[in-house]
């Protein structure tokens, strides 16, 4: 790389100077380029935040394929096409797209219906800015071919790691070399240096107040980090129990461990003391038993009581909202017209219905696309069947072969089973809405239910104060109150571009930590006109009994 570098800066020497006039000049170009897209790249960028940065980068892959110099690989009508639905066009057999898919070991990209040819291309734009940071540049001032930056920070904490590390172990002998020539000196003249015991009790003394320091010093300096305000009625609570727990423990805390550095100190080895033997005090042992058994009964008991009055029932006027967990993003689903929550089997989950929810002519689709899958293993399965001495290879095949018949054959057994449920095709599902972001009324109840398609994920909103595990195949909720709008919070934080967030606490994959979504706060008035512009995801008019016939 360096030779190569300085080999074509010999090239270079010549033609320096027209070589840097096309550089100023391509990079006006580009500049120019870049600012006429600016507007609609801005916009871009938030969308492309809220709907892909859990799957994409734009520099490197995650889940799905980095993103840069998409533009110029692909026609933009393509990528219109392919971004409002992967697998509508993997279906149809567009060779790209099942090549991608292929290539993608069958990764399933989230359709983005709802997203405007507009705001595709401002998503586009945006990717062709490159993302936040700048094209890393390299030697001589040249720009990596569409390279951003993200690669080399790696490198860089990777050789810094093992700089440290060869310090450390050259520091580590240095001192074992010290001590081993004060070691040669006292045996040659006779002298002692030091006591390694009085020593010892002295460096005692010292760790105790280094140790003191850093821990006051960690609470003034990273305290405030933690010291998030509190935007819920039940936070008050929390905030008092945490609080309590914190200012016992702390107490406790210092005081154990400075009688333990102290003991350490004033009992030290001294030639011709000798210890006491002490076997047994039951006053003691009383004292230091019954204590500390009160102070955690009586903090459980409080997390007990303070638990216990967060997860009572919702009250029946609180706002229901589902949300969903899947590896990596979340998607909310909120009841239309009818206000209430259509129901949701994860037999249904498709290219085009990511709930999993009761629309019947998904679930006609869903039951077609079954039973040609199911079809086509069965034929597969004939054929291979007529082969009486096969290869190890063609063994592979047939067995490969039976275990995704299985699966199909399940599939589609499990979805006929739900063809007659009336309970399932109530038709509450039809109407309902999923917006990309969540928004929420201040000061009256909400009530979250979780599911999860994957694996468990963890729902958590840090200034609500909620938390709650999502477990596939097993529902679970929490309800609260608000009680700041975004505008307020953004005020007391003193931050106009601030936003909630919904995270997620529970290590789940490889975009774990990008697994967020928008909260918003509104005032009750904002919050119904919000509602009322959300559209519902599927054709609310459509006739609810197709699936039941
Ligand atoms: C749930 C994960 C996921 C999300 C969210 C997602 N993608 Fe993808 N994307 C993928 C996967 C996986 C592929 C690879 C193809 C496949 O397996 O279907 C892909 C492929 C693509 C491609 C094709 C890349 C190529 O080389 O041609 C584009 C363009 C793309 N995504 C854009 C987007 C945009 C824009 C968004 C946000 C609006 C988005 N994706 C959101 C998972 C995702
Ligand atoms: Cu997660």
């Amino acid at each position: 790389m360096h030779l190569k570098t300085d080999f074509s800066k010999q090239m270079n020497i010549q033609s320096g100077k027209n070589f840097t006039r096309i550089m100023m000049l391509s990079a006006l170009i580009l500049v120019t380029f870049v600012q006429s897209w600016a507007a609609d790249a801005a916009k871009g960028k938030d969308l492309f935040e809220a709907n892909c940065t859990s799957c994409h980068a734009i520099d490197k892959k995650l889940v799905g394929p980095a993103l840069a110099g998409i533009g110029e690989k692909r026609e933009e009508a393509w990528l219109i096409k392919w971004i409002r639905n992967s697998q509508a066009m993997i279906k149809a057999g567009d060779p790209i797209a099942v090549k991608l898919f292929e290539e993608n070991n069958k990764g399933i990209m989230t359709p983005f219906e709802q997203l405007g040819d507009e705001e595709i291309k401002d998503i586009l734009a945006y990717i062709a800015t490159g993302g936040e940071k700048a094209a890393a540049p390299v030697e001589g001032g040249v720009t990596e071919a569409g390279g951003v930056a993200g690669t080399a920070p790696a490198q860089e904490s990777g050789t810094s790691t093992w700089m440290i590390v060869v310090i450390m172990l050259a520091l580590f002998i240095l001192i074992v070399q010290l001590f081993n020539i004060l070691k040669l000196i006292s045996e040659y003249t006779g002298k002692k240096f030091f006591n390694p015991n009085k020593t010892n009790a002295q460096l005692m003394i010292v760790f105790l107040v280094l140790g003191m320091i850093g821990f006051f010093w960690e609470f003034w300096a990273h305290g405030p980090l933690a010291d998030i305000p509190n935007a819920s009625k039940h936070g008050v609570f929390i905030d008092n129990m945490f609080d309590i727990t914190l200012y016992i423990t702390g107490f406790v805390f210092v005081v154990t461990q400075i009688a333990l550095f102290w003991f350490s100190y004033k009992y030290q080895y001294k030639e011709g003391t000798k210890a006491v033997f002490y076997a047994h005090n039951n006053r003691l042992e009383v004292i230091w038993t019954v204590i500390p058994a009160i102070a955690l009964t009586i903090l459980v008991l409080n997390g007990f009581n303070v638990w216990s009055n967060i997860t009572t029932k919702a009250p029946a006027n609180a706002h229901e909202i589902e949300v969903f967990a899947y590896q990596f993003g979340w998607k909310v689903r909120y009841p239309g017209a009818d206000n209430k929550l259509g129901q949701s089997n994860f037999n249904l989950i498709s290219g085009t219905n990511d709930l999993g929810i009761a629309i019947p002519s998904e679930y006609d689709a869903i039951m077609i696309e079954a039973a040609k899958t199911l079809e086509d293993l069965e034929t597969e399965s004939e054929f291979l069947g007529q082969n009486d001495d096969p290869t190890e290879e063609e063994a592979k095949a047939i067995a490969d072969n039976k275990v995704k018949l299985k699966r199909a054959q399940g599939h589609v057994n499990r979805l006929k089973a739900l063809k007659n449920n009336e309970r399932l095709f109530d038709g509450a599902a039809q109407d309902d809405i999923i917006p990309t972001e969540i928004h929420i009324p201040v000061n009256e109840p909400v009530l979250m239910r979780f599911r999860a398609r994957d694996v468990i994920h963890s729902a958590y909103l840090p200034y609500f104060r909620v938390q709650m595990n999502c477990v596939p195949g097993l529902p679970t909720q929490f309800w609260f109150e608000p009680t700041k709008t975004t505008n307020e919070i953004r005020t007391e934080k003193n931050d106009p571009k601030f936003d909630y967030y919904l995270f997620c606490a529970k290590i789940c994959g490889a975009a774990h930590f990008n697994m967020k979504i928008k909260v918003v706060v509104d005032s009750p008035e904002d919050y119904k006109k919000w509602l009322k512009a959300q559209k519902p995801r599927y054709n609310a008019s459509e006739p609810v009994k197709t699936a039941l016939n």
